[in-house]
């Protein structure tokens, strides 16, 4: 499923964030950026230590990445060149800033690839795995920061949304058809 946003496809597909060719994969990281489980550990994994070895000289030069920041690393062996790590926020019932934090997130990591001149990126959906957040809460939440980022900012050509489980998919689709229907 696609959208057409200002200039820039925007499309939601199913499959597994480490075989994306965009300039960029975004990675659901922690702020002690030393890899973990889910999105975070299948990065590292296919990547490489080419990866670990850059978010090592950050936490060095700068300290722990905090919530809603991003940073950016090599890809290592992964067919896109650059890994954004941003850190999104642990779900606590939704009023300890989740919403901003993760609206933050996404922005961040868009910002980042755009300084430094990137045309394409793939996103997970951040925090809706081990960080507990829930799924139809954070879609809108992606879809809505993505799409006014969008809206003011023409060098990005391609946003893809890559979604691991059906269930995940689903609901980023009902959220997109919500926000932007496909006949209007
Ligand atoms: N491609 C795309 N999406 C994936 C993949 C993949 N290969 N693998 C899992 N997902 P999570 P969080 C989905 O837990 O909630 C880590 O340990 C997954 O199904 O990876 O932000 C970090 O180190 C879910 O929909 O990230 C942190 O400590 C989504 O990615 C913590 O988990 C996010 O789930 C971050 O938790």
């Amino acid at each position: 499923m696609y959208r057409l946003v200002n200039k820039t496809k925007l499309s939601l597909l199913q499959g597994d964030i480490t075989r994306q060719s965009t300039d960029a994969i975004v990675n659901a990281a922690n702020s002690g950026m030393m890899g973990g489980g889910g999105v975070d550990g299948a990065i590292h994994r296919a990547g490489g230590p080419a990866i670990l070895e850059d978010c090592k000289q950050i936490i060095s030069q700068q300290g722990r990445l905090p919530t809603g920041e991003a940073v950016i690393t090599s890809g290592g062996n992964l067919q896109a060149k650059h890994v954004v790590h941003t850190v999104g926020p642990v779900w606590h019932g939704g009023l300890s800033s989740e919403p901003e934090l993760l609206a933050s997130a996404y922005r961040q990591s868009l910002r980042i690839s755009v300084e430094n001149g990137l045309k394409s990126i793939s996103f997970p959906s951040i925090s809706t795995g081990a960080y507990g957040y829930p799924l139809k809460l954070a879609a809108p939440i992606a879809l809505e920061t993505v799409i006014d980022f969008l809206n003011r900012d023409e060098s990005i050509k391609e946003v893809v949304f890559v979604l691991f489980e059906d269930k995940t998919y689903q609901a980023y689709a009902r959220a997109l058809e919500a926000l932007l229907p496909e006949t209007a």
